[in-house]
């Protein structure tokens, strides 16, 4: 599938108001691609139903699915960081440089969230039934590496890049849901990134894309 043939197809965004499917959407947005909502209702353990089982046998949101219009059949990605990717991939400008030294600090960025702070919040998140004490300690890791990411910064104001990227996107939803745990005094330079990431048209829809059905 030649994925610049994919922009005029349909494409559906299968998820929840949960930060690996707002930094989904939020990549999306920001590329212009537009999409549909497909919701699913966590609560009502939607995706564990057949129909979402048959798109991602993990039973997890997000879901980008890609509809083909021949018979090369649906692309269908099942990772909130690949869906960024398929985003990035189509809208360089605007979510990560194609070559040298931004494509990396942008990436290196991008992966320290990843790895260093949301795999520890989800990991936290899991602990905490049953395990208080070994949640809190993670908590607060991600929470240091969270303050100390200022470091990442560009002169620019953005994470890592001379630019808006994924980073940025990987970096605001993180420090958006675990706001109130954060020493805000201690780090006004992110104070100020996040800020301008709060009144970022792209994010502001894509922290919103799940809160209404708007199913075709
Ligand atoms: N590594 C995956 C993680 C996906 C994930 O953990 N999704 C959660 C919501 S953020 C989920 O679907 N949880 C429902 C469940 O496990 O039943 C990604 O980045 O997309």
């Amino acid at each position: 599938m030649n994925l610049s043939d994919t922009e005029s197809l349909g494409l559906e965004l299968h998820g929840a108001r949960t930060g690996n499917c707002f930094r989904a959407a939020i990549g999306l947005e920001e590329a212009g691609l537009p999409y549909t909502v497909r919701r699913v209702e966590l609560s009502k353990n939607e995706q564990r139903s057949p129909a979402h089982l048959a798109l991602n046998p993990a039973g997890k949101v997000p879901v980008l699915v890609v509809r083909s219009a021949g018979n090369v059949g649906d692309l269908v990605l099942t990772q909130s960081s690949a869906i960024l990717f398929y985003a990035a991939d189509l809208a360089p400008a605007r979510l990560l440089p194609r070559h040298g030294a931004e494509r990396l600090r942008a990436l290196e960025a991008f992966f320290y969230f990843t790895s260093d702070v949301i795999a520890l919040n989800g990991a936290a998140f899991t602990l905490q039934q049953g395990f208080p004490d070994a949640a809190g300690t993670l908590t607060a890791r991600y929470c240091a590496a969270i303050e100390a990411s200022e470091r990442f910064l560009s002169v620019e104001g953005f994470m890592g890049s001379a630019s808006f990227s994924i980073a940025d996107i990987a970096a605001c939803t993180i420090v958006s849901a675990v706001r109130a745990s954060l020493s805000w005094n201690r780090i006004p330079k992110l104070a100020a990134w996040f800020a301008l990431m709060e009144k970022r048209p792209s994010v502001q829809r894509g922290l919103h894309a799940f809160d209404l059905v708007r199913e075709s």
